[in-house]
């Protein structure tokens, strides 16, 4: 039997076969085959419909309309037959025809070393297998006597506490914000979105049915984080308007000690146990060094620190930087200002995707919100057109003749397809052309969705500027080739400082060094990307080489770290033992692997920087790995790479 719940909402579904159908148009042909197959189970229909799904997006599928209304027909037949007998809907994957769907469902071949993590991804059951259980339930007392500073309430800290408060782990967080949301909360600049599909760019144990876009905007994105925060109670956990200032270890009572700044300047100290950094790499603006930059007149700002009260509209704006955000911004104020300059110090490579335009209509939610299950295959087939598909081609072909502009074959034909979309944008322009094209491989730096960019550019009010800037004066910036660029207003999308990871916090580990005199200003590392020698019972989620910078979604590998520091915080807590710290050989190890795999991938490449980099040429934040391997990676904690210390009075 189904829950009286799920029987009752089989029955009010089929009660009305034709509006059913009506409602099922609104499906895409992938995840409704998925259904069909995993509820009714005749794979006769994989081999009719696989034949039409040419790839794994949406806009792919070549499926005849006839035969998507026998789909239709078909499934409503199958939801009919479980309201009707009230069989419970299985929760489990098919194992046994599993290939033959997935294969149907993307036109690729998706490869069995992916099946645990899409069990995990899917999760049909809605229990999520990635919750890690204690194996000894730890008597209250210990579970009283443990707590976890957590830093930022953002995606991965609201993550990270909704998983301890499930497993009853105290914490508390600090949020210098107001509210939730980290990135979400702080970037408010025009066209503010993300570029990774939503339903797939949220939280695995979270399917949300109801964004607008299938690449949100930001405000959507907070209201998601906000709604989990409300949804787990956990508000009640996070103190706001408070910054985290510095955090030492202390050997002798084997603790964390934080000192944290209030709103009003005052400050301080707490203890914990464990603290878990979940500032991200992208929080902290990287404002330029320009010459005279202090002394322009007008507001100027940078993209993260949008100032709204400087009203853009008529004015001549100066943009520098053109990366994700500045690329997001320009189209957003263009038709608003007099004119918009843009200081362009090298161009990105930026994809054109439909589905980046198109808003998820009624009917589409209604299908995600009603449809057993097809919301979990949605989300599957999402993550397998953004994520690992490509990263192989990321990889420089030794015997390839042209390495200043391509990798290898696959990689020189997405160029030669970017090219294209170029000149289809701006072909009228050489000049333009040109200028809008970089001349190191595609992924080089991070592949942009073009949302209008290129279509701006050939808009009359703008102009593109690759001079290198010498200085900026009162009344605007000023060129190489000493020519004024008059701006009323300047927004500064330079980005972040990447390089000095979890800067400007002062940590101070065991033996008194600071993780900046470990890491230095921009070589930072940590075993997983999570753990640093000499910083016990220290965890950082988005740390140093966990940046997905071919596919995927953030939270994924948010999600991973996740499940890894629980396991961390259940081996300390389970045991007794008082701290944990990562062994310097598998750290090591872990760093020659890293450097190792990322010498023959894009982000390595010579001719192209980028903030994957420091300036030694090391990719410090940039993952090499696909995702499965980073899940396969952070699966299982390894209390032998650990050194335990016992509690003191253990
Ligand atoms: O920052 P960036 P961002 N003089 O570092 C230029 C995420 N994100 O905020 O390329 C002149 O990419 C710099 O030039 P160059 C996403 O992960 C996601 O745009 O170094 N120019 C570059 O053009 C993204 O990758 C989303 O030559 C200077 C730009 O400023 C990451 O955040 C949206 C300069 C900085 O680009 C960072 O993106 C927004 C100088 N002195 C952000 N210094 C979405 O999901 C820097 N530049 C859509």
């Amino acid at each position: 039997m189904t829950t009286t719940m799920d029987l009752e909402q089989l029955k009010n579904l089929v009660s009305d076969r034709e509006a059913l159908l009506n409602n099922l148009e609104a499906a895409d042909t992938a995840p409704l085959l998925m259904v069909l197959v995993h509820l009714g189970g005749d794979r006769s229909w994989l081999d009719r419909i696989a034949p039409h799904i040419k790839g794994p997006w949406s806009f792919h599928d070549e499926t005849p309309d006839a035969l998507k209304a026998e789909m239709r027909e078909a499934v409503a037949d199958i939801l009919e037959i479980y309201a009707e007998t009230g069989r419970a809907l299985p929760t489990e994957l098919p194992m046994d025809i599993l290939p033959q769907m997935l294969k149907a469902c993307t036109g690729q071949v998706v490869p069995a070393e992916y099946f645990p993590l899409i069990n995990e991804e899917i999760d049909l059951a809605g229990t999520d297998p990635k919750t890690v259980q204690w194996r000894k339930h730890p008597a209250p007392e210990k579970l009283a006597a443990f707590n976890v500073l957590v830093v930022g309430a953002g995606f991965s800290g609201v993550g990270m506490g909704i998983k301890m408060q499930e497993a009853g782990i105290l914490f508390t967080i600090i949020e210098k914000n107001e509210d939730v949301g980290g990135t979400w909360y702080e970037n408010t600049y025009p066209g503010i979105g993300v570029d990774t599909a939503n339903h797939f760019y949220s939280y695995s144990f979270d399917n949300n049915n109801d964004w607008d876009h299938f690449f949100a905007k930001g405000d959507q994105i907070e209201a998601y984080i906000k709604r989990n925060v409300e949804r787990t109670s956990l508000r009640k956990h996070i103190r706001f308007s408070e910054e985290v200032l510095s955090l030492r270890w202390d050997e002798a009572s084997l603790m964390w000690h934080a000192e944290i700044c209030r709103k009003d300047g005052t400050t301080y100290q707490i203890t914990a146990n464990a603290v878990v950094s979940a500032v991200g790499m992208l929080n902290r603006p990287k404002v330029p060094e320009i010459k005279g930059l202090e002394s322009f007149s007008g507001p100027a700002f940078h993209t993260a620190r949008w100032d709204h009260s400087a009203d853009y509209r008529g004015k001549r704006v100066g943009m520098i930087g053109t990366g994700a955000s500045g690329m997001q911004v320009g189209p957003a104020i263009q038709n608003d200002v007099s004119n918009l300059t843009i200081f362009q110090r090298s161009p990105h490579w930026a994809m054109l995707n439909p589905l980046y335009f198109e808003t998820v209509t009624e009917s589409k939610k209604w299908v995600l919100n009603n449809i057993p299950f097809y919301t979990k295959w949605f989300r599957f087939q999402l993550f397998w057109s953004s994520s690992d598909t490509f990263h192989h081609n990321l990889k420089v072909d030794p015997n390839w003749p042209d390495k200043k502009h391509t990798l290898n074959a696959a990689n020189a034909e997405v160029r030669k397809q970017l090219e294209a979309h170029i000149a289809s944008e701006v072909g009228h322009d050489p000049e333009l052309i040109r200028k809008a094209t970089p001349d190191y491989p595609p992924y080089g730096k991070r592949m942009l969705r073009d949302n209008h960019w290129y279509r701006m550019l050939t808009k009359p009010n703008v102009d593109l500027v690759d001079l290198s800037i010498d200085h900026v004066e009162p009344e605007g910036v000023v060129t190489s080739d000493c020519t004024l660029h008059p701006c009323d207003i300047l927004v500064l999308a330079t980005g972040f400082e990447t390089r000095r990871m979890l800067w400007p916090m002062q940590i101070e580990g065991r033996g008194g060094a600071t993780i900046l005199d470990r890491w230095g200003d921009e070589d930072p590392r940590a075993h997983l990307g999570i753990t640093v020698p000499e910083f016990p019972n220290f965890f950082v989620i988005y740390g140093p080489n966990t940046n997905l910078s071919h596919g995927g979604s953030a939270v994924f590998h948010l999600e991973c770290q996740v499940r890894y520091i629980m396991q961390g915080l259940r081996e300390l807590i389970e045991s007794g033992n008082a701290a944990l710290e990562i062994k310097p050989e598998p750290f090591w190890a872990y760093q020659e692997k890293v450097d190792a795999a990322h010498r023959d991938l894009v982000w390595s490449h010579g001719g192209v920087t980028s903030w994957y980099k420091n300036s030694a040429g090391r990719v410090h934040a940039a993952s090499p790995w696909r995702l499965v391997d980073y899940r396969n990676l952070t699966e299982v904690f390894n209390p032998a790479e650990y050194e335990f210390t016992p509690a003191a009075n253990a």
